[in-house]
């Protein structure tokens, strides 16, 4: 088969790792709708992939994984960097030599009897500065496929590396037995390079996304001068048709995905207010000419959570899986062959396929407290399904970011909205992020949890000297830095009840965040930093939900006491890093403390 490109490290290393795996035969993935439609009639032949409904969902397919393999799996991922202090203590470690020594024999003719597919891909709009190219061998179609989704791929992709650059992540993927025991998701920094094995699960195989995307991009971006970060990105375009660029964090669990596709409430719509989507979940960030900071999307398409998806929550995610798309570990429903998931709607199908496989009575088997879709079950959509979707979305140039947010899940602390004091304060304000646990996730409910930046799982390098790359990106970009802000859609009543309608209504508090970005709007300053003046936020309509100007008060409020007790939490926090810690954080933080008093 034609090798798609020339460049001799690519080759070099595909003929390596092919001698290693031992693959019966090799197929470069050029992306052509034929050879796309090859693989996916050989993957329904041998069951890994069914056929939906193609009436209602036309070219959709379901995948169903392994029991044992339904998310990323933290612990059995690691960060292979040549000095352990350069991994840092939030990340698993292990020296270099001895992971490769250790996986070296288990990819040892893994593939015998299997093909290895080669999938070029570019991270990132085909010829834009801020793109990267990765190469993924995978004996996994189900991989080619959603990579297909999620990446640009095919001979087009090495269009960036030409044919003699070494800059491209190598990744190097096996299902081999699906074996919990040794499963493995390791990443060499130094090398450019992913090793994932025993997993068919996305998180952990679609190499281009949490793998590279994040964990080595992050890397990457540290020593060329760039971010790479959790963050959505969207739109809100504004009556006059100005377009104003905003880039958030969030852990999972706390709807980003929603935000990035949120639909204004009537009393914006009516005026002609428009959100626009770039991203869902990862954001590339880079200096442009003009000085500001410069976002792209470098993925394709959407891998999102399907429970809790409906027409409500978000319209227009839920579009963006009506065609082409991947769904996998959601329930089927036998009576039109379609996907039915938590919270998609209140009808169970009687006649369902659970997630594990096994015809039930949805009904009935719900009614005792099981799942039919499993909670982490997911849809891999591409990103030009979605109504919304931005123009800019394939702009080389990537979107300037006027704000960037962060958030977290917390009942009664941090309030609706506040602005960081200046771009040192507001990486303080990240690496304090903090969610608390809902009953959703396994253990105790209410504790707090620090994701700082939401990258505490993603972030390829010591994160002490991710926080001090933060500093230094606000040095470069100066008085041109995006400015930071912080919201929280959770604070509860004291009968536990979220307090703020959330999902569109965000747009009321993004409508403040812009405006003040942009110096437009006014601000009290608290021991936080910047808060809106209580009638800054637009709550015209809300009164049905109890939203009144007093409420907003109290969403608005700051607890000294509940903040002091925080001091203590992040203090405790910090000693993870030891004397890495950047001292600005240090002395942020004890600004914060006597800003309390
Ligand atoms: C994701 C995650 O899948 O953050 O996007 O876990
Ligand atoms: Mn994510």
């Amino acid at each position: 088969m034609l090798k798609l490109t020339n460049n001799p490290n690519v080759i070099k290393w595909v003929e390596q790792m092919e001698a290693l795996t031992k693959p019966d035969q090799v197929v470069w993935i050029d992306g052509s709708e034929e050879q796309l439609e090859a693989l996916r009639k050989e993957s329904l032949a041998n069951g890994e992939i069914q056929l939906l409904n193609q009436e209602k969902l036309p070219g959709c397919y379901y995948h169903r994984t392994a029991v044992n393999d339904v998310a990323r799996v933290e612990d059995r991922t690691f960060i292979c960097s040549k000095r352990q202090e350069d991994a840092g203590s939030t990340n698993n470690w292990c020296d270099p030599k001895e992971m490769y020594d250790k996986l070296t024999p288990m990819y040892d003719g893994v593939m015998k009897g299997r093909t290895m597919y080669v999938i070029p891909y570019s991270m990132g709009p085909i010829g834009s500065s801020l793109a990267k190219v990765g190469v993924e061998l995978t004996d996994s179609i189900y991989v080619v496929l959603n990579m297909h989704i999620m990446t640009r791929i095919g001979a087009d992709a090495f269009k960036n590396l030409g044919d003699s650059s070494d800059d491209f992540v190598r990744g190097l993927h096996s299902k081999a037995d699906i074996d919990p025991e040794n499963r493995y998701i390791v990443h060499f920094p130094e090398d450019n390079t992913i090793w994932s094995i025993n997993s068919g699960y996305g998180g952990n195989v679609l190499l281009g996304k949490k793998c590279f995307a994040l964990r080595i991009a992050s890397y990457q971006g540290k020593n060329e001068g760039w971010m790479a970060e959790h963050m959505l990105i969207l739109g809100i375009e504004k009556p006059n048709g100005e377009v104003t660029y905003v880039s958030a964090a969030f852990p999972s669990a706390c709807g980003k995905t929603n935000l990035a596709m949120l639909i204004p409430p009537e009393g914006y719509t009516s005026k002609g207010y428009k959100v626009w989507t770039v991203g869902d979940d990862i954001a590339w960030l880079k200096k442009g000419k003009d000085g500001r900071l410069y976002a792209i999307n470098p993925e394709n398409g959407f891998f999102g959570v399907a429970p809790g998806t409906n027409k409500k929550s978000n319209f227009n995610a839920l579009e963006s899986t009506m065609k082409n798309t991947i769904f996998t570990n959601v329930a089927i429903n036998n009576d039109d062959n379609t996907v039915w998931w938590e919270g998609l709607d209140k009808n169970p199908p009687e006649n369902a396929t659970e997630w594990k496989g096994s015809k039930v009575n949805g009904k009935e088997y719900t009614a005792e407290g099981n799942k039919l879709a499993h909670p982490n079950s997911r849809f891999t959509a591409p990103a030009r399904n979605c109504p919304c979707i931005s123009k800019e979305f394939d702009n080389p140039e990537g979107v300037p970011i006027s704000a960037m947010i962060f958030g977290g899940r917390r009942a009664k602390t941090a309030p609706l909205v506040y602005q960081a004091l200046d771009w040192a304060h507001g990486v303080f304000v990240g690496s304090i992020m903090a969610s608390e646990t809902t009953a959703a996730a396994s253990g105790a409910v209410g504790v707090v949890r620090r994701d700082p930046m939401a990258m505490l799982p993603f972030c390829g390098y010591n994160m002490a000297d991710y926080f001090q790359h933060w500093l230094d990106m606000g040095e470069m970009l100066g008085d041109k830095a995006p400015k930071i802000f912080n919201v929280n859609w959770f604070r509860t009543d004291d009968n536990g009840k979220f307090i703020w309608p959330g999902f569109g209504d965000n747009m009321r508090v993004l409508d403040w965040i812009i405006e003040r970005a942009a110096g437009d709007a006014d601000a009290a300053e608290t021991a936080l930093g910047y808060e809106p003046k209580p009638e800054d936020i637009n709550i015209e309509g809300l009164a049905a939900d109890g939203i009144t100007l007093e409420v907003v008060k109290d969403l608005l409020n700051v607890d000294i006491d509940l903040w002091k007790e925080e001091v203590s939490g992040i203090k405790e926090f910090y000693k993870k890093f030891g004397d890495k810690l950047p001292q600005e954080l240090k002395d942020q933080l004890s600004a914060l403390e006597s800003r309390l008093g």
